[in-house]
């Protein structure tokens, strides 16, 4: 498929989206969603890729949804309008999501940062959730993952102020993983996610699984999901292949069954 609003490509299996509208900051419009979902489809249905890279550019990750797109939409446009479907076509993507930062994550390019798996982030990443000032609120799911990753009083602060926090601050309140130089943030994000890709792919989609499944239960029965997913690593080749390869002191070579 050809894309417009995205680069996509494939490289030691790892699948890249890199947004593509810089004259609007990659303002994340309906076809640039479209065309993520569609990429994150072809990923998910090829075997070679095992982690996928979503990123921007130096200045903007992406400063939030295409707000000219949406300003004369009304209430009953945006229910029905399945642009909503489009950011949980995003959370259903079982295999790993890296999203790199640069530069303004901002509304919806927080959030969508957000759903990702892992934010790497470089030294001029700028996380935010403006709606305020444009009288909206998040609605990609800002209030609430915000607020588990950084907690109720900066969730607040950011959310009712506007308020803009840096990289370091994100990194120190547990919404990135790490932070980089921004010449270094491609590279540093792709060394990430192609250690992640030569791991075994359904043990890795179990453990992205049991994670998730700690934000939607409470511990009792996410530690029963981790039981029973973590038992489940058992009847696959690759557990076996991992577990006799340290035993033989040579390197597992997982081939996804
Ligand atoms: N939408 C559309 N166009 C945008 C957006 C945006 N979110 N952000 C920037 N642009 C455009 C600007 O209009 C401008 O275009 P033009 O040159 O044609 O005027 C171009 O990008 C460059 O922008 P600026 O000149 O403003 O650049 P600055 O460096 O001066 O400022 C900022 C950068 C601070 C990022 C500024 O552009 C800004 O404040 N942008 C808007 C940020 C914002 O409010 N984001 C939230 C949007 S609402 C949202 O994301 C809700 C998501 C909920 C989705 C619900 C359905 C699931």
């Amino acid at each position: 498929m050809s894309y417009k609003a995205i680069l996509v490509n494939v490289e030691a299996g790892v699948g890249c989206v890199q947004f593509n509208r810089p004259e609007a900051l990659n303002a994340l419009s309906r076809q640039l969603m479209t065309e993520l979902v569609a990429a994150l489809r072809e990923f998910t249905a090829d075997s070679e890729v095992r982690c996928i890279l979503i990123t921007g550019n130096d200045k903007a990750f992406a400063a939030g949804a295409d707000i000219k797109e949406m300003m004369e939409a009304g209430a009953v446009d945006m229910y029905l309008g399945g642009f909503s479907a489009l950011w949980d076509a995003v959370y259903e993507v079982k295999k790993p999501l890296i999203a790199a930062v640069s530069g303004y994550a901002f509304g919806g390019g927080c959030e969508l940062a957000m759903i990702c798996d892992i934010i790497v982030a470089s030294e001029t990443a700028q996380f935010g959730q403006p709606e305020i000032n444009i009288g909206g609120i998040p609605g990609a799911g800002g209030t609430q993952r915000l607020t588990r990753a950084v907690g109720k009083s900066l969730a607040m602060d950011m959310v009712l102020s506007g308020r803009r926090i840096t990289a370091q601050e994100a990194l120190a309140t547990g919404l990135v993983s790490r932070v980089v130089p921004v010449e270094a943030l491609l590279a540093e994000a792709m060394k990430l996610a192609k250690e992640i890709a030569v791991k075994s792919p359904v043990a890795l989609q179990l453990a992205k699984e049991a994670i998730l499944e700690s934000f939607e239960s409470p511990l009792s029965a996410g530690v029963r999901v981790e039981r029973t997913l973590s038992h489940l690593t058992f009847a696959t080749d690759d557990q076996k292949e991992g577990m006799r390869a340290f035993s033989e002191k040579r390197k597992p070579f997982f081939k996804g069954k």
